[in-house]
């Protein structure tokens, strides 16, 4: 796999993350990244990070703060901000499609990978879905489960270097890179592992209920 840099890979965003002298040491890089073309038709580039959300950033209190993983599990599991800035971390290079859109090219992510969450809640045979919930009530997407094990999904808490803003979805969001970014829920605070798929809130306006950027997947009779 081609090492990334930003002073050699012309395809990085330059300036935009910081450089380490090995950069891929414990990065996880998605492979979206090592495609020679790394933007899926219809789509184009910004090295700019868009602000998109369906209403309004919720106010989140750092003190109440919850992350709750459930339904379909073994073992329940509730971690306040604190508990959660205490677990195993990994950091992950990864590209970001929006489905309106944009792409914005090499971000450094870093925060808990989540099939390592998911294999401490041990999720039973019958889940095959997960409901994504987040502080913006009512707000919810559904992703498959075998999208979620993959290893460069993880739940954020900073993005190139610095922790995520509440515009950004802090003080923890969702990162799914393989799909669009509408999968990628800010402000999560609920994964709910499901038997059946639960379209969410775009998916029920409209959007494609899986959302594979390289497969076209924008609307729901792609
Ligand atoms: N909770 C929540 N997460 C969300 C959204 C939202 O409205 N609510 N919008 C999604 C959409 S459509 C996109 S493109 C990305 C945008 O993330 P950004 O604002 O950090 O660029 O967040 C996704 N996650
Ligand atoms: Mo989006």
């Amino acid at each position: 796999m081609a090492l990334y840099s930003p002073q050699t890979d012309p395809k990085y965003q330059r300036g935009d993350a910081p450089v380490a002298d090995d950069p891929t040491a414990g990065v996880v890089v998605s492979p979206d990244t090592q495609r020679d073309n790394r933007v899926p038709d219809g789509q184009y580039r910004t090295r700019k990070w868009p602000v998109l959300h369906a209403t309004a950033v919720p106010q989140i209190d750092s003190s109440t703060w919850q992350l709750t993983v459930d339904g379909l599990v073994e073992e329940p599991l509730t971690f306040s901000l604190e508990q959660f800035r205490e677990l195993p971390r990994i950091k992950v290079f990864a590209d970001f499609h929006c489905v309106t859109a944009w792409s914005r090219l090499g971000n450094l992510w870093e925060g808990v990978s989540l099939s390592t969450l998911l294999q401490r809640a041990k999720v039973q045979a019958a889940a095959k879905f997960a409901v994504v919930g987040a502080y913006d009530a009512n707000w919810t997407t559904n992703v498959p489960l075998a999208a979620l094990l993959e290893s460069d999904v993880l739940l954020a808490d900073t993005h190139d270097g610095e922790p995520i803003d509440a515009d950004h979805g802090g003080p923890v969001r969702l990162v799914v890179p393989r799909l669009f970014a509408w999968k990628s829920a800010k402000w999560v605070n609920r994964i709910t592992l499901t038997a059946d798929d639960q379209p969410g809130y775009w998916e029920r306006l409209g959007y494609h209920d899986n959302g594979d950027p390289w497969l076209g997947q924008r609307y729901r009779d792609a």
